[in-house]
């Protein structure tokens, strides 16, 4: 047995490795569903875990990794809030030599050499799988159709390609019309306030896309405050699939919603492993998924962990 490491400013304490994990914050089930994943496979793992929640504030999540290089952590990785600005800090760790991984969002930096890969979903696909329903749900009708979008957190990876993966495959036919789009901060808060904002600024509302469920159960709040049925009198498609949403889908208040795994802890924990042994990883590893319509709703729920 090996003596306690601590203290040594190796980054070891007793040969287990240390993470550190800069989590983006504690906005949606999802989120949650997130980091027990992480935190449960962490301990499973071996893995000394060093967790910060950035409350949604990427000065948050750069300060965060900061104190990881100073405490000379074996391994960084964060879920990036934003897609843009992490240069400056990434070169930091990568001077000081400290591996680092990218989980569930993706940075718009050219520089492939700042981190060693990136675990997580491919967020177009999920927002043309929403488009896809949506223009086969509304494929006969002939006006057209109101659509009100409400986006994640601005400047996102989920929100920007959630966003695009949809409109590329609406612009197909110009009776879909996005007349409402505007960020619900992937909250349920948020997501209801806007729908308010929404309901009250536009006459004839079809259906709504939320770029994640929390924001469409916010929403739906909305909805029957102003006297509609959502899920009839305004459709409903979102993206994540946690408990409530499937609920709210075997319940008929949601119409469709498209899969995004949460739990990335375990796949995350062998890949600082390997990062750390100095080992080969691909560049970029993403999740299977897949999509809920009400039937498929209430098969899943019973197992449904998150
Ligand atoms: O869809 C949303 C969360 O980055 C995939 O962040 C994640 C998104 C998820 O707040 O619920």
């Amino acid at each position: 047995l090996t003596a306690c490491g601590g203290g040594s400013g190796t980054g070891t304490t007793g040969g287990a490795i240390t993470l550190g994990f800069a989590q983006v914050g504690a906005e949606s089930g999802w989120r949650t569903a997130n980091t027990k994943s992480i935190q449960e496979s962490a301990k499973t793992a071996g893995i000394e875990l060093k967790f910060s929640d950035a409350q949604q504030k990427q000065e948050n999540q750069i300060a965060a990794i900061r104190s990881y290089i100073q405490q000379k952590v074996k391994v960084i990785a964060f879920s990036p809030v934003v897609e843009s600005g992490w240069e400056t800090v990434l070169k930091e760790a990568k001077t000081a030599k400290i591996p680092v991984i990218l989980t569930d969002r993706a940075i718009d930096s050219p520089d492939k050499t700042l981190y060693k890969t990136f675990l997580g979903s491919d967020f177009i696909a999920e927002g043309k799988k929403a488009g896809e329903w949506l223009t086969k749900e509304f494929g006969s009708a002939t006006g057209q159709v109101n659509i009100v979008e409400l986006q994640g957190t601005t400047g996102s990876a989920p929100a920007n390609d959630r966003k695009k993966g949809f409109g590329d495959v609406i612009a197909a036919d110009p009776k879909y019309k996005i007349v409402a789009s505007q960020t619900g901060e992937f909250t349920r808060a948020k997501g209801k306030e806007v729908m308010e904002a929404f309901l009250k600024s536009q006459p004839k509302i079809d259906v709504l896309y939320a770029h994640n469920d929390d924001m469409a159960l916010g929403a739906i709040e909305a909805i029957q405050a102003a006297g509609k049925v959502p899920g009839k009198d305004i459709k409903i498609v979102s993206v994540d699939g946690v408990r409530d949403a499937l609920q709210a889908l075997a319940d008929g208040r949601i119409n469709h919603v498209v899969e995004c795994n949460p739990l990335l802890g375990p796949q995350l924990m062998d890949l600082v492993k390997k990062v750390n042994a100095g080992e080969q990883v691909p560049e970029r590893i993403e999740t299977q998924e897949t999509e809920f319509d009400q039937a498929s709703a209430k098969a899943a729920l019973p197992q449904r962990q998150y």
